[in-house]
């Protein structure tokens, strides 16, 4: 059995769902990123721009000697909210990946068996670098080269079995491997625009572009400071990232009997009552999250997205909560709280 494929075997074996091999190539769509950056369609993600080159020019990796990289993907599609529940404007809407614990650290995990794995098999010297998510790589495109996708027009990385809910991570390394056929999984977007049409805040500029500030998952996530007023009510009840443009993608809909396997679900985090959210302070934040995503973003961005779904809500009993808000010492909860009491 050729090298490549027990890679793979042992990628399975660890538990991923998706394993391609890629050769690391400058970025086919350099000037389209550097583009994204220049108009600032980033926000204040300022890290994006830091190490762009080594973004746009993978083989910059481990001191300019990475040439390979095994791309893995782990299955995060849980159940489907129930459309009473999703519908339900006293409910505050959790974006899926973030319904378990942390996954960059349940990835790390398993890369590193799946690199030790690597090291027993090839019995030699190599150097590998493990990214997921927050490292200096262009997550999708290295996956789309060792075929694990194709890119839709809500720049997702969409498996044309499994759908676009799937984590990506990476093994950069050293060595070099025979790659995958980059069309080994090339499926099109044809004529659909569903995700252009149905996002909330039509944040996609064209298809395959994504003006960040404008994408709930970015606002409620990254995005510190007041949320712009305009775009508060397109939020409607998204507490915690968005999966919209993911949720009318025919290929997820196509997949929808397929599961995570390895991730247990928090069902607490699906669709929770904003009339108890609103009660949660600091303390219960940081003991409730302390393994989720969510912990992330800390107590006050988490408070700021709940009040702007209890003004969208605009229920007469929160009235209480959102005076108590109003005097808060963080001017953000402040304001935003005296934004959600003026809609009631
Ligand atoms: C920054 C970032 C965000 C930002 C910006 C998203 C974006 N579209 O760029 C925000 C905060 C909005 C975000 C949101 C989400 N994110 Co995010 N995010 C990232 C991160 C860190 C970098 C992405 C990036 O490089 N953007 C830069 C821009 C320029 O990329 P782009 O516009 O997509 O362009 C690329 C391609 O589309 C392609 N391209 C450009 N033009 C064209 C034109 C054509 C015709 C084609 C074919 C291709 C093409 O080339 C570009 C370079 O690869 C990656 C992790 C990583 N290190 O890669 C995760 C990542 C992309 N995010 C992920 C997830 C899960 C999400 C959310 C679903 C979370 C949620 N539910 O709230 C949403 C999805 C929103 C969306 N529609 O993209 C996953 C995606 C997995 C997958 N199957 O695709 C990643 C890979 C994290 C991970 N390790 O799993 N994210
Ligand atoms: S995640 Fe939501 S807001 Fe962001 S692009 Fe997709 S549908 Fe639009
Ligand atoms: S909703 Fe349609 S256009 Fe958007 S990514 Fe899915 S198939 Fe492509």
């Amino acid at each position: 059995m050729k090298l490549e494929q027990k890679i793979k075997n042992l990628a399975y074996e660890v538990g991923f769902d998706l394993v391609g091999i890629a050769n690391l190539k400058t970025s086919q769509y350099k000037a389209k990123v550097k583009n994204w950056v220049k108009n600032e369609f980033h926000g204040q993600m300022h890290w994006f721009k830091e190490n762009l080159d080594r973004r746009l020019e993978p083989r910059k990796n481990l001191f300019g000697r990475a040439v390979s990289a095994i791309t893995v993907g782990l299955l995060y599609r849980p159940v489907d909210i129930p459309p009473e529940l999703a519908n339900d404007p006293s409910r505050g809407l959790i974006a899926r990946y973030a319904w378990y614990d942390d996954y960059h650290k349940i990835m790390t995990k398993m890369l590193k068996e799946l690199a030790q794995k690597v090291d027993q098999l090839i019995n030699k010297k190599w150097q590998y670098h493990i990214y997921i998510d927050t490292g200096p790589v262009l997550e999708r495109e290295v996956g789309s080269h060792g075929g694990l996708g194709f890119f839709g027009k809500n720049t997702t990385l969409i498996n044309t079995t499994l759908g676009s809910y799937f984590f990506l991570g990476e093994i950069i390394c050293d060595i070099k491997l025979s790659p995958d056929p980059v069309n080994n999984n090339q499926g099109t977007c044809g004529k659909c625009r569903r995700c252009q049409d149905k996002c909330p805040t039509q944040a996609f500029v064209e298809p395959y572009q994504l003006d960040a500030r404008r994408c709930i998952s970015y606002l409620t996530i990254e995005h510190s400071g007041e949320i712009p007023i305009p775009l508060r009510k397109l939020m409607k009840n998204w507490i915690y990232g968005c999966d919209v443009c993911q949720e009318v993608c025919p290929w997820n809909k196509r997949a929808k009997n397929l599961f995570a396997k390895q991730l247990k679900i928090h069902k607490d985090l699906i669709a929770p009552p904003l009339a108890e959210l609103i009660l949660m302070t600091e303390d219960d934040f940081n003991v409730r999250f302390a393994r989720s995503p969510i912990k992330r973003i800390g107590w006050s961005k988490w408070m700021r997205n709940i009040l702007i779904a209890c003004g969208n809500w605009a229920d007469r009993t929160l009235v209480k909560q959102l005076n108590y808000y109003a005097r808060h010492q963080d001017k953000v909860i402040a304001k935003t709280a005296l934004w959600a009491r003026k809609n009631l």
